[in-house]
Parts: C-alpha cells; sequence; structure tokens
C-alpha cells in the first residue's frame, strides 16, 4: 500500500537505517510560514537560545534578562550570529504553532514511526550562517530526552537548499546499538555531558573511522524533510556553503513512548510545568497529541 505521506518503501527505509529523507511534504505556502516565524525568532530570541558571534569560539547563552535584553529585537540578528539555537517557541512564535498544528507534520513524523498518534516532544531551531565552520558532532537525541521507548524521532526541515556536503548526515543502522552515547552540548561544541551517567558510553569516533560505516546525507530544497529516529547516531560538518542554513525541527513520540523524568533528571531539570509521574504515556499539556489516526 502506498500511502499519501509515506510509503511503506519509506517506512522501510527508516526502520532499516534510521533515517529517511522525503521529498517536497510541504508546500511553498508553508516554508514561507516558517521562515517568517524563524526571522521573528532571530531577533527575538528566547532565554533558551545559544547564540555565537564572530570568529572565536564562545557562546551567548539568553538565561538572564540583562543579556537577552541586550540581544532582543535587534535587526541585525537575523544575519549577525554565526550559529543560533533556540528551543521551543512554539508557543510565542504563531507561525510555528500554526505549521506544528494544520500542516502535515504531526500525520508525517506518525506514518514514519508507524505510530498511531504523534505527541510533540520539542520544537527547536538552528542556524549556520555562510561559512560557519564548527561542526554539529555525532551523537544522538533520545539519551537526554525525559522518556523511555522506541518511536521517537526528529522531522529535519530545511528552510534554505542544503549541499550533501554542507549536510547533516547519519550513521545508517545505528538506532539499533542498543547503545546511550555522552550527551552533546550545544552551547559548547567541543563538550558533552553526562559522563557521570553510569548508562552512557563514550560515544565512538565515527570521523576517524567513516569507512567503516555506511553514513547517509542528501541533497535538500525547502520543502523536502529529513526524518531521523531518536537512537540514530547523527552529526554535521560546518556550513561553508556561500549561504546561511536555516532548519526547523520538530521532535515527536509515538504509541509506546512512556514520561521518565527521572532519567532527566540526570542530566538537566525536568519540564518545570510537566505533572506526569515516571510510566505515564505522554499525553498532556506538554507534550500534546496532535495527530492520531
Ligand atoms: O542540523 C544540525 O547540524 C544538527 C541537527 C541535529 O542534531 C538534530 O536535529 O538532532
Amino acid at each position: 500500500m502506498v500511502h499519501e505521506l509515506v510509503s511503506d518503501a519509506q517506512r522501510a527505509d527508516y526502520e532499516r537505517h534510521g533515517a529517511v529523507c522525503l521529498r517536497a511534504v510541504f508546500d511553498d505556502a508553508w516554508i514561507a510560514k516558517l521562515r517568517a516565524g524563524f526571522e521573528h525568532n532571530l531577533s527575538h530570541p528566547s532565554d533558551r537560545a545559544s547564540l555565537f558571534f564572530g570568529d572565536a569560539m564562545g557562546f551567548v547563552g539568553l538565561r538572564d534578562s540583562e543579556t537577552r535584553g541586550a540581544y532582543t529585537g535587534r535587526d541585525d540578528l537575523a544575519t549577525a550570529p554565526r550559529f543560533m539555537n533556540d528551543v521551543d517557541n512554539w508557543r510565542a512564535v504563531p507561525a510555528y504553532e500554526e505549521f506544528l498544528f494544520h500542516s502535515p507534520v504531526a500525520e508525517l513524523a506518525a506514518r514514519v514511526m508507524g505510530s498511531a498518534k504523534a505527541n510533540l516532544l520539542l520544537q527547536d531551531v538552528m542556524m549556520k550562517a555562510a561559512g560557519a565552520d564548527q561542526p554539529t558532532p555525532w551523537h544522538q537525541d533520545a539519551p537526554s530526552q525525559p522518556f523511555q521507548g522506541d518511536q521517537s524521532c526528529a522531522v529535519w526541515i530545511p528552510l534554505d537548499p542544503v549541499a550533501r556536503e554542507h549536510n547533516i548526515e547519519y550513521v545508517a543502522g545505528s538506532h539499533r546499538w542498543a547503545e546511550a552515547y555522552l550527551q552533546l552540548d550545544v552551547a559548547d561544541p567541543e563538550a558533552h555531558y553526562g559522563p557521570g551517567v553510569a548508562a552512557f558510553r563514550q560515544t565512538p569516533d565515527i570521523n576517524a573511522h567513516r569507512d567503516d560505516h555506511e553514513i547517509l546525507g542528501w541533497d535538500v530544497e525547502p520543502g523536502d524533510c529529513i526524518v531521523h529516529h531518536g537512537y540514530v547516531l547523527h552529526g554535521a560538518p560546518g556550513n561553508a556553503a556561500v549561504q546561511r542554513r536555516r532548519t526547523f525541527i520538530a521532535r515527536w513520540t509515538g504509541d509506546d513512548i512512556r514520561y521518565h523524568g527521572s532519567k532527566q533528571r540526570q542530566l538537566r531539570p525536568e519540564y518545570p510545568d510537566c505533572r506526569l509521574k515516571d510510566g505515564a504515556p505522554m499525553d498532556s499539556d506538554t507534550f500534546p497529541v496532535i495527530w492520531r489516526a
């Protein structure tokens, strides 16, 4: 059977590799909306944002109001930072909320995961300026997220064309290695956290052994997306392109996922407004069900 959004062959690719690229699934109007939201977000970053300016390494975290005041409402933020990452902005940026609740993204995530529902786990955005040379180190997503279970994914949506050589890439099949690796610290790309957590192993040096693995990556255009599994190892080179690389990333959980705040506490504070108990299904205001079969 070929479903409107995701074919059986694409789903099988995702199961086998841990990542699949879907072509032309979001129309121009959705991409225009996300881009408008993104530009607003860049000039009004939240207190969870990390910004990186100039050539020297060093991120500006916007957690305190004085720093945030200095970076809010500045038009030059659309182009000035070399790197920007912000998290969970959808309640403040209507274009993001509209996209998450009314575009095909939630159904698409559920179909790829083979789930009868999609809970929104979180949303984030990332911008790498033209020539920004920080790589995204190899990492997995799920070990630092507050749940247990298999059905979790990220829908990684480019808002600019990205050539394969500048793009995110994946170690095919690594989502089935049954390992949880040390977690990436986005605010400090040289650092990982979680070394005190016994369950976490040192992340393998994929770059030194690329030939031992099948590495997947794609040229992508706005309208395409890549869906990747929460446990697949992934990373990205710096952006040596002449164009900045903006991405909107929506992260989802499916049927078999249960909340696990005590796992989250090993790494960072739990979601402050979350009232779920360990072992509960994710369905809640914090992790809303956006699509159900
Ligand atoms: O786009 C990138 O450079 C990294 C994105 C990433 O790690 C993710 O979406 O989980």
